[in-house]
């Protein structure tokens, strides 16, 4: 039975044929801007009319805090939906297909943890990219609370004097590690702006730009040890375009090792590679639990 895996971001929009397991076919596309729901499925299902006839059902995976009722922002400036934003319910309509739907990083973490090489109990999945997203498995379980809400760790605020994040909070992970605050922080300094591909192409050469990388790594070490302290995880799986950007998982493990034993955990790339999350999306009719 082949799937339709779709993985809605703050910056692109990732769509995959999925077959038996396998991604066969992959586009990508910028996300498009957020109007009606009908509109934003419509603008989806264009990008892949040619593979329709062989879906059998649409699985999507989606920044946001996913409900019953649909998408919602927990940072309006990853990407502002108008809350709550149905589009399960549009899917389900303009394609005539089941649809399934879980937030980006909860679909990873799932995915991630079937695909472990060692069986273990308690991980989580971090995806720093637009945002810094999360997935919790917690017992075996993939744990999304009671409103879907579990794993929005991007959104633990971690310095009271921090920068203003569009959740509400000041200094959340969000502001200091993800994709977005690199760029805002390397605009600051870098004149004319450097894109994030580049400044981790220059970190070897320039102090500042290893600084910016380190900062964010620092940030998401320090995530990473209060996970452990909270929920005794075994192993912390990292994805995301910055996350799995050359050298940045050693930069984290790095930060990590120089605090207390207690607190340490080792962390991975994701084995799904820059595609977690789009896998996650199609193997999410595997049964969760
Ligand atoms: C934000 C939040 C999370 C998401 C994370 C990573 C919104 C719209 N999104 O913290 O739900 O998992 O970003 O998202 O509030 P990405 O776009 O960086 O993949
Ligand atoms: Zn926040």
């Amino acid at each position: 039975m082949s799937t339709l895996a779709i993985d809605i971001g703050g910056t692109k929009i990732a769509i995959g044929f999925v077959s038996n397991g396998s991604l066969m076919k992959r586009r990508q596309f910028p996300t498009p801007k957020v109007q009606t729901a009908d509109e934003f499925a419509k603008q989806i299902l264009d990008n892949c009319r040619d593979w329709l006839p062989d879906v059998a059902r649409i699985g999507v995976s989606t920044t946001g805090l996913v409900s019953e009722e649909g998408i919602s922002s927990i940072n309006p400036e990853t990407l502002a939906f108008p809350s709550p934003f149905p589009l399960k319910a549009s899917l389900q309509k303009l394609a005539d297909r089941p649809v399934m739907m879980l937030n980006d990083a909860q679909a990873a973490a799932w995915f991630e943890f079937v695909n472990l090489d060692t069986p273990i109990k308690n991980m989580a999945f971090i995806t720093v990219s637009t945002g810094v997203g999360g997935g919790l498995v917690i017992d075996g379980k993939l744990h999304k609370g009671t409103t879907g809400l579990a794993g929005h760790i991007g959104h633990i605020a971690v310095d009271p004097d921090g920068p203003e994040c569009g959740c509400g909070q000041r200094g959340c992970v969000e502001t200091l590690a993800s994709g977005t605050a690199i760029e805002r922080i390397s605009k600051q300094i870098f004149f004319p702006p450097v894109s994030n591909v580049h400044l981790f192409s220059i970190a070897d050469e320039d102090d500042m730009a290893e600084r910016i990388i380190r900062q964010s790594a620092g940030a998401i070490a320090t995530l990473c040890t209060n996970l452990k302290a909270i929920l005794d995880l075994d192993v912390v799986v990292i994805g995301g375009g910055v996350g799995l950007a050359s050298g940045y998982i050693s930069r984290v493990q790095e930060a990590i090792n120089e605090k207390p034993n207690f607190c340490q955990v080792p962390v991975v790339a994701a084995k799904g590679n820059y595609d977690a999350c789009l896998l996650g999306a199609a193997f999410q009719f595997n049964e969760l639990n």
